[in-house]
């Protein structure tokens, strides 16, 4: 590596230039979740050696069962941004309510994460990641009045994700661009590696869980009939790629295109990806890379949750393929 290399802090403080005055804590607050991702990084790279993973035994207010790795990593990114002094509230995947840390002045941000999106994978050494989103609030002090902000989709202002795949990378945007960092595990700091990441409009991957083709609605399995189909000339068949952690296949999506699907189905009428935690940060993403996130008949960043663990059918990706996701929804054909 290039003694010239920028490491996250640093370009956190040349970005940090082009967001408004009032946004001034942002850097501050993403360069934070890298350390936090750091902390989660060695303790995933080591869990099988020191008794974490597994069933803890409880389920989470989504019904999924509770590995030890969502416990602690929800307690370190809980305990990281407590100490912080800028985040007011914190709503989680782990929590059933929304955990006020503090009503001080200071405290204009709230902020809403997966601690660990795909945590099937953990006991196979497969992708994780964890999924952010900081809103700025409108009125400071008492949080009485936080889960109304989190429905004005204009103060969601950063979002991003941490895959920790091969190498562990950080994926973030203020609103203008998207850039990705990698930590260097020698250096301990997050280097830039992906600057003004772009998505392209289309690929050649879909990413959706087919286990559930029969229980989608006729529209949505005319989609997923058509991407197979032979035609070169529209680059298809798509190849199938699907890891069961949104955050990897969704950082597919970005760099190269293509889309990730999880649509309503029988047993789930509202789909199965909670809003707050993994569809707006990553719609929040894709968009500033001039992707497009949907539910299939509505544009992601356009939804309000009415609840802090809502679920919402998602289609993310370059904007070709999601909006031929989206025709394929309204009329069963492209
Ligand atoms: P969690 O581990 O945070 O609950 O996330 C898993 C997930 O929401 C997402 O990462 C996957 O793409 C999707 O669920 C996998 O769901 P299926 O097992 O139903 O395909």
């Amino acid at each position: 590596m290039s003694a010239k290399a920028t490491s996250l802090s640093r370009h956190l403080v040349e970005e940090g230039k082009w967001v408004d005055a009032q946004l001034s804590e942002l850097p501050v607050l993403l360069r934070d979740m890298g350390y936090t991702a750091k902390i989660l990084a060695r303790e995933i790279r080591r869990a099988a050696l020191v008794g974490k993973l597994g069933l803890v035994g409880e389920k989470n207010p989504s019904g999924d069962a509770q590995k030890k790795l969502d416990v602690y990593s929800n307690e370190v990114v809980v305990d990281a941004f407590t100490d912080s002094g800028l985040v007011a509230a914190i709503v989680s995947e782990e929590m059933e309510e929304l955990r006020t840390i503090s009503c001080n002045d200071a405290a204009e941000y709230l902020l809403c994460v997966d601690p660990l999106d795909g945590s099937s994978n953990t006991d196979v050494n497969g992708a994780v990641g964890t999924i952010f989103s900081f809103y700025r609030r409108g009125v400071a002090g008492a949080c009485t009045d936080c889960e109304a902000e989190l429905r004005e989709g204009a103060r969601l202002v950063a979002a991003g994700y941490v895959l920790y795949g091969p190498s562990t990378v950080l994926v973030c945007s203020m609103g203008r661009g998207v850039n990705g960092y990698t930590l260097d595990h020698d250096v301990g700091e997050f280097m830039l590696s992906q600057e003004n990441i772009r998505c392209p409009v289309s690929g050649a991957y879909y990413s959706a869980n087919l286990g559930r083709y029969h229980d989608w609605d006729p529209n949505v399995r005319a989609y997923a009939d058509y991407v197979i189909e032979r035609d070169a000339a529209s680059g298809r068949p798509y190849s199938l790629r699907y890891s069961g952690a949104l955050v990897a296949d969704v950082h597919r999506s970005l760099l190269e295109g293509g889309i990730y699907l999880y649509p309503a189905d029988e047993g789930r009428t509202g789909g199965k990806l909670r809003l707050l935690y993994e569809c707006l940060p990553l719609a929040f993403v894709v968009e500033a890379a001039a992707g497009r996130a949907s539910s299939g008949r509505e544009r992601i960043l356009d939804l309000r949750p009415a609840s802090l663990h809502q679920t919402s059918p998602l289609a993310i990706g370059g904007v070709d393929d999601v909006q031929l996701f989206e025709r394929f929804v309204a009329t069963g054909s492209p």
